[in-house]
């Protein structure tokens, strides 16, 4: 039997010495390995793993009538026994049902948590809370909620599109330009949700540029596209690609370089779109002039991109940190509408595509849409959600409306907060504020392996095993490679897997047996790969049984024959494959929309300017931070251990500024820096490049949140987490995704004493703690 594990980046085999994982040997078929995946090896016994449930002192001192929940992520905690924590959170669940109904569990438990079919944690975590009578759920991601929401109006659906796009094999074959808006970032293509087998990014992209693609990176910073490629990079003020993609369709309108039959046959409402592009309502013609000074663009540069990209077969590519943004819903909008005006559209190489590179999956070719099992969810009785990034505004504003896609609904009073498989510390923004709104429930319970930011700010830890330390089946619809994970060690310290310790409180609870349906961990896996099997056989792949899976440890997916391109089918028939939009075309102009009547998300894509952007400075010192995805690892995954590490400035996390900027602050590289807005401030380290644009600075996300309890340096974050900064506000009324790219700060110098960093340090722990007092006050 193969020695095998998977991750979200990347599959291993795994070598054990004393009963010890000690090495991880990159898998045979994947030639671009990444290094991400070597940071577990010196964390998984590290100070920071927790080993034993754990319970917040003046929690577990108080019972929830008492708990002090302003010492949430600054109090002891005390290490209790399992038997003892299933009791006190199945009691504490049951009093929250009972006082207050299920819709006061707020279990939206957003996050990427591990690969591994089976042991997901928020798949445990949402089945077994619907057997207990469900939970206020959330919405969308943090990735692209904007396009979420917005794509459906646009063409049908968004997730569809996004990772079953044209693939890079139409790319190599048939692109002649690719422009790619917030470039190609190979960083990001280093993983993959589920498992990866082979990394296909850098071999892809290589490809195209020898078969001849010219690349085109629209991007404040170079490094968003490999320098291997010679692409043209094209620096662009952040938050402004609709504006310089609007200018693109005024020129292919001015010049009659568009398409007017793709228009016709496939979009409604260009007429409308082009009483914007001329100015007929507003007085400002959108042209090239008029994006220039948007921008930060030259007007002829704009105007030969409009005649490059009509004389070429075209892709456009539009990264998903365009939805992160303030109007997230408009730069995908934009995309589409020039695309039709290209009238390339499910041609073989040519039309849009969702963020190439923004995932190892975005623009693989194989079967799309595998129908992989998933462990059942049951059924969520409540009704009450809310737009995943809204937490904070939940949390601050029981009873308040909020306006979602067209309705207005009302947010949830939460009790208990349960998170499992997430980080809210690292992925939301405006985190002074979240710490604020955290203290508002009765309890807060977290599942994980470490202590990370959330954890800390937990009333109840629950300690669970790493992917390394249980077995599990790598099965995603979205890659190719099945890989039977075999448990490589036992457990640190008494670590459960997630449905063990969902299990033991189902046996408090009286519901174990619904919630196991009778079989154990080995038992579902096997009926999960079993129900794969059938369903994948009438897709047309016969699967090997479990046992010879077992015994040969992976088997893949043929690819395609045939390159896979988007909307090709509409192309040919749009009556018969017509969009699943209210025309069945691609909508210009959504009367849907129309009708919601928001300010803030116009009926055809329109520029609006964001709250913070450059052109909004009220003065000089002021510039954007850009917050991307880390190179070094998977949000706040493995940060502390010696990948992630390894890149860190005096223990600070690195940001990146232009020489320019530094120069004008006395900032050298290697200082340590103070970075600090209206919302906070957090220390981290310079990296002086030329590479960035003037005027932005880049911190990618995924430091541990280190707030300074001692409030002695005056920082928010110790270590450089950029969401300390970030504004916590709806990209429009529509989606109300995450805006955490529109954000302006300072920086300056740091003048104070060095200050020790903090976040990879356990919380004070007391090591046997008084029985715990459970009184049921409510
Ligand atoms: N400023 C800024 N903020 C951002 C972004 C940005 O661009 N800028 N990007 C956003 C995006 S796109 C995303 S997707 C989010 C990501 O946000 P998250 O997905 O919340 O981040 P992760 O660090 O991946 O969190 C996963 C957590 O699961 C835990 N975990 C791992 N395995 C297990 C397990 O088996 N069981 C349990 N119970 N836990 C486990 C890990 O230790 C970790 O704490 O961040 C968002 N935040
Ligand atoms: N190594 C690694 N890979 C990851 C992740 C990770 O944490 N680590 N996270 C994964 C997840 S969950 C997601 S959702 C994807 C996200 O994938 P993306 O959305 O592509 O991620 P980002 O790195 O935030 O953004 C890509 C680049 O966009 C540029 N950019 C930002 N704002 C603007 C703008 O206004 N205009 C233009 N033109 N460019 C802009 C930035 O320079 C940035 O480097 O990444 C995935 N891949
Ligand atoms: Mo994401």
């Amino acid at each position: 039997m193969m020695q095998l594990t998977s991750t979200h980046w990347g599959t291993y085999h795994y070598k054990t010495e004393n009963g010890k994982v000690t090495a991880l040997t990159p898998f045979e078929d994947d030639a671009e390995p990444t290094t991400i995946g070597q940071g577990i090896l010196d964390v998984l016994d590290h100070e920071t793993r927790i080993t034993q449930p754990m319970v917040r002192q003046s929690w577990l001192e108080g019972g929830p009538g008492n708990r002090q929940t302003e010492k949430r992520g600054s109090d002891r905690f005390v290490a209790i026994d399992w038997d003892t924590a299933s009791q006190l959170v199945g009691d504490e669940l049951q009093r929250v049902i009972d006082a207050h109904g299920n819709q006061a569990i707020y279990a939206g438990s957003y996050g990427w948590a591990s690969a591994g079919r089976f042991h997901h944690a928020q798949s445990q975590i949402h089945r077994f809370l619907n057997v207990i009578g469900g939970y206020t759920k959330s919405v969308n991601t943090y990735s692209f909620a904007a396009a979420e929401v917005m794509m459906p109006h646009v063409i049908g659906d968004f997730r569809n599109y996004t990772y079953n796009q044209t693939s890079w094999a139409s790319v190599i074959a048939n692109t002649e330009l690719f422009v790619a808006f917030g470039g190609v970032p190979l960083k990001n293509g280093q993983i993959g949700q589920g498992g990866v087998g082979r990394h296909i990014q850098r071999d892809s992209i290589l490809a195209a540029h020898k078969n001849g693609v010219k690349f085109i990176s629209i991007s404040p910073l170079k490094s968003d596209m490999d320098d291997d490629v010679d692409a043209t990079w094209l620096t662009i003020r952040p938050n402004t690609d609709t504006a310089l993609i609007i200018a693109l369709c005024y020129e292919l309108m001015d010049k009659q370089l568009y398409d007017a039959n793709f228009l016709d046959r496939y979009t409604v409402g260009f007429d409308k779109f082009s009483d914007y592009l001329r100015g007929t309502h507003d007085g400002v013609a959108k042209t090239a002039q008029w994006a220039a000074a948007i921008c930060d663009i030259s007007a002829d540069h704009i105007c030969h991109l409009a005649v490059q990209m009509a004389s070429h077969r075209t892709m456009l590519s539009l990264s998903w940190s365009l939805t992160r943004q303030a109007h997230g819903e408009q730069p995908f909008w934009a995309g589409i509408v020039l695309a039709a005006m290209l009238g390339q559209i499910g041609l073989p190489g040519g039309g849009f595509g969702f963020g190439y590179s923004a995932t190892n999956t975005v623009g693989n070719n194989f079967q799309r849409n595998m129908p992989i099992a998933d462990l059942p969810q049951g059924r969520n009785p409540v009704n009450s959600f809310i737009p995943v990034a809204r937490i904070a505004d939940m949390l601050e504003y029981p009873g308040a409306d909020f306006t979602y896609n067209g309705a207005t609904y009302q947010y949830p009073d939460i009790k208990i907060i349960y998170w499992a498989g997430g980080n809210p510390f690292h992925h939301h923004q405006d985190l002074r504020r979240l710490r604020r709104v955290w203290q508002k429930p009765d309890t807060v319970i977290v599942n994980d392996w470490c202590w990370n930011a959330s954890t800390k700010h937990a009333d109840i830890v629950l300690p669970t095993t790493t992917t390394l330390e249980r077995s599990d089946i790598a099965m995603s619809p979205r890659d190719n490679y099945f890989v039977a994970m075999r448990q490589a060690q036992a457990p640190v310290g008494s670590a459960r897997d997630d449905f063990d310790i969902l299990r033991g409180i189902g046996r408090v609870m009286g519901v174990e047996d619904k919630f196991t349906e009778g079989r154990d961990a080995c038992a579902w896996q096997r009926w999960m790969y079993d129900v794969t099997r059938q369903s994948m056989s009438a897709f047309g792949h016969e699967l090997p049984s479990y046992d010879a899976f077992l015994e040969r440890g992976w088997f893949k997916i043929d690819e395609l024959g045939e390159p896979a391109v988007i909307l090709d089918k509409f192309r040919a028939d749009p009556i018969v494959n017509k969009l699943d939009t209210p025309s069945g075309k691609i909508e210009i102009y959504s009367e849907q929309v129309a009708g919601f009547g928001y300010d803030d998300c116009p009926p055809h894509p329109s520029w609006l300017t964001p709250p913070e952007w450059l052109g909004a400075r009220q003065h000089s010192a002021q510039l954007h931070l850009l917050c991307a995805q880390p190179a070094n690892k998977l949000h706040s995954q493995l940060d502390h251990g010696s990948i992630s590490r390894a890149t860190k400035i005096n223990g600070h996390e690195p940001l990146l500024i232009n020489a320019e900027d530094a120069a004008t602050r006395g900032i050298v590289d290697g200082a340590i820096v103070r970075v600090f807005n209206q919302r906070g401030a957090c220390l981290c380290g310079a990296r002086v490049i030329q590479d960035i644009m003037p005027g932005v600075l880049m911190m990618s996300t995924g430091a541990w949140f280190d707030p300074d309890i001692t409030g002695d340096s005056g920082v928010d974050c110790k270590h450089g987490n950029p969401n300390v900064l970030t504004p916590d506000r709806g990209t429009s009324s529509l989606a109300q995704g995450p805006a955490a790219h529109s954000c302006l700060v300072e920086i300056e110098p740091w003048a104070g004493a060095p200050v020790v960093v903090t976040a990879f340090t356990a919380p004070d722990i007391v090591p046997s703690g008084p029985a715990p007092t459970r009184p049921r006050t409510s």
